[in-house]
């Protein structure tokens, strides 16, 4: 099977990257065995008001404290923008594709974006935001949405950013949670040319919820133009607001550990959970990691596909990359709008070198074919990234040799909302790549692997994913629960960060994320990795995605449920079920066959492009009466056609 093939790193960029095999090795050592030196030294990339004395200061057990660069204070924004000013003012720091091509596009460089960022927070202030006071952000992919991030940061506020796909009732409880006064939104966004009522959205949210009361601010966007309700005295519109006041606003003096944001993500159980983030250390972290995993070099154009309402677009649109003085695009619209060669257009209109994007896009790119890719240059391209799940290597050698031309190194990076940035990736100067490894641990990262009882197990080896170890981009708390962030991370395993996720070594000591723990089926005894199982069915040239899941089973315990979306023009069949079972059989082996296979045109995926198993395990579980909060699927419709499709045989 080809997806066995190794490849090095290319004599050119092993010569040339910011870090190579050597001196990956050499680095890594030192950050754990000296890491208050290694992150002490690195810290001093950002600019400090008052430098730290205290490097780290950081316990994972008992009540788990998490501090890094204690004593030291800083303002982001001023990281970001301010101290960029003197050596690139003039250079973009966005680049503003917007979702029809047929709109000018916008290039905002870094004096323009400090004037709007320093506009902003003066309006925040004259409204009666203070440091300290959190601000509920729910934006479409605009410009604004990232000064909207910095203005908060300017004047010590705490963002909390929505997905602009969220409904109201999402909305209402995110901004009940940590009770915002005030919100930033647009009178609509707008995707694959269909506006998208965010105004109107965040209005029923707040007449609905009594708990939203205390919002006394609803600073609003025009962007689309599209009609929207005015509550006078709550709903301002931004840029008569910033006409009002100067474009300039002393950033405030930060401690370290002051919160820079909150952001909601869902766990296995419960309500989503505000993940909350630190400044200093968040930055100090994102920044590092952009520049090393990325090999930013300046003067190169970035382009990270992730939407601002997801971490990826927090810590590498809008953080990472701007305090690394970065040209980072930012994309309003779809992959497959106005047809499958958008992306593709996009990097040969703007010359991007670096490009970044979800293996869920991936899949769909490659389910129509190569021409849309092949008919544009892409001869900008240098690098290619990888988040969000684990990518089958399938997709993974479509990317590489279609995309990437076969030059362009993928790098593989594994992190979470939790973790702030990138823990597990290639540096693609120093690691050779294997097609669904996401390779080695980025510095002052330290996998471990343990069985079930949480026994560390060495060498090459197959279990649930901890790290032992701080690192300063780690989230802090839970915003008003400590109790469940202890609770949730460092009490499954004594002493260690849960991933939630597992992995596989391998013999070279390269990481296979296998998926959320909470997907693995267990057949007859033996454990199966339903992304294994995924990546199998994705391999047949008939099948676009898949999704495996498991479900209760008389005999073997659980069973293996499937649900497959076949390549545009083909059609579901019991022969092609047959096909797929024996294919399966070929590629894993008699255990991994699906006992089920739904043929589905569609998955219940969140905007972030996540395929939601816990809707999926619901459905072949024929449990429909739980399928649990469906508001935030990208197109909840889906749901009754899997229903009414579900088998039973
Ligand atoms: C950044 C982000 C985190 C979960 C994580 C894991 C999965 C992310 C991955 C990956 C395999 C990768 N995940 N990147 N799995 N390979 N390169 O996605 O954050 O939305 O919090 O999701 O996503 O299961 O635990 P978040």
């Amino acid at each position: 099977m080809t997806a066995s093939e190794i490849f090095p790193v290319p004599a050119e960029l092993a010569a040339s990257a910011h870090v190579n095999a050597a001196r990956y090795q050499e680095l890594y050592d030192r950050s754990l065995s000296d890491p208050e030196g290694y992150w002490g030294e690195v810290g001093q990339r950002l600019d400090w008001i008052k430098p730290y004395t205290e490097v780290k200061s950081t316990s994972f057990s008992g009540d788990v404290k998490i501090r890094w660069y204690e004593d030291g204070t800083l303002n982001v924004s001023a990281n970001c923008l301010d101290r960029h000013l003197a050596t690139r003012g003039d250079q973009v720091a966005i680049l503003w594709e917007p979702d029809s091509p047929e709109t000018p596009h916008r290039a905002i460089t870094y004096r323009e974006m400090h004037g709007e960022v320093c506009r902003l927070a003066n309006v925040l202030k004259a409204r009666g935001v203070k440091r300290g006071d959190r601000v509920t952000i729910y934006l479409p992919m605009i410009p604004e949405a990232a000064y909207a991030m910095l203005a908060c940061a300017r004047i010590g506020a705490v963002h909390s950013v929505v997905f602009g796909g969220f409904s109201p009732e999402a909305l209402a409880g995110r901004i009940e949670d940590c009770g915002s006064a005030c919100v930033i939104t647009s009178d609509e966004g707008l995707r694959g040319g269909k506006p998208v009522p965010l105004k109107a959205n965040a209005d029923q949210a707040l007449s609905t919820h009594a708990a939203t009361a205390h919002v006394h601010t609803v600073l609003v966007v025009r962007h689309t133009g599209g009609k929207v309700e005015m509550t006078p005295g709550r709903d301002v519109w931004y840029d008569e607001e910033c006409a009002k006041v100067a474009a300039d606003c002393p950033p405030e003096e930060m401690s370290a550990e002051d919160p820079l944001f909150i952001l909601y993500t869902s766990g296995s159980t419960g309500k989503p959970k505000g993940v909350l983030h630190s400044s200093g250390g968040y930055l100090v972290y994102a920044a590092l990691t952009h520049e090393l995993v990325f090999d930013y070099r300046p003067g190169e154009v970035y382009w990270c596909t992730a939407d601002v309402g997801w971490v990826t677009g927090h810590s590498y649109i809008v953080y990472g990359p701007l305090a690394n003085g970065a040209t980072s695009l930012m994309f309003e619209g779809v992959p497959t709008y106005p047809d499958a060669s958008r992306f593709w257009q996009a990097i040969d209109k703007h010359q991007v070198n670096i490009f970044y994007t979800a293996p869920t896009a991936i899949r769909a790119l490659m389910r129509e074919g190569d021409s849309p890719v092949t008919s544009t240059s892409r001869a900008s391209l240098r690098l290619l990234g990888s988040v969000g799940e684990p990518i089958n290597p399938e997709a993974w050698l479509w990317y590489h040799r279609v995309v990437g031309d076969g030059r362009c190194p993928i790098v593989d990076t594994w992190w979470q909302t939790e973790t702030g940035g990138i823990l597990i990736s290639p540096l693609p100067g120093a690691m050779a790549l294997k097609p669904g490894s996401a390779t080695k641990p980025f510095f002052g990262i330290k996998p471990v692997i343990v069985d079930a009882e949480g026994v560390p197990l060495e060498g090459e080896a197959e279990g649930n994913l901890c790290i032992a170890e701080s690192w300063p981009g780690q989230m802090r708390t839970i915003y008003g629960d400590h109790k469940r962030f202890v609770e949730t991370y460092f009490s499954t395993y004594k002493g260690m960060y849960f991933t939630g996720d597992g992995c596989r070594r391998d013999a070279d000591g390269y990481y296979w994320i296998t998926g959320r723990v909470d997907d693995v089926v267990n057949v007859s005894g033996h454990r199966m990795g339903t992304a294994e199982v995924e990546s199998a069915l994705v391999a047949h040239p008939k099948v676009a995605e898949a999704a495996v899941v498991g479900y209760p089973h008389d005999i073997k315990g659980q069973g293996i449920y499937a649900y497959v979306t076949l390549m545009e023009g083909e059609e579901g069949s019991d022969a092609l079920r047959a096909e797929l079972a024996k294919w399966v059989r070929q590629e894993i082996g008699p255990i991994a066959v699906p006992d089920l296979l739904q043929f589905a045109p569609g998955l219940p995926k969140t905007r972030s492009g996540k395929i939601m198993r816990r809707i999926l395990r619901k459905i072949a579980e024929n449990d429909y009466a739980n399928l649990g909060d469906i508001s935030t699927l990208a197109d909840p419709a889906v749901v009754q056609s899997l229903i009414d499709n579900r088998q039973n045989r």
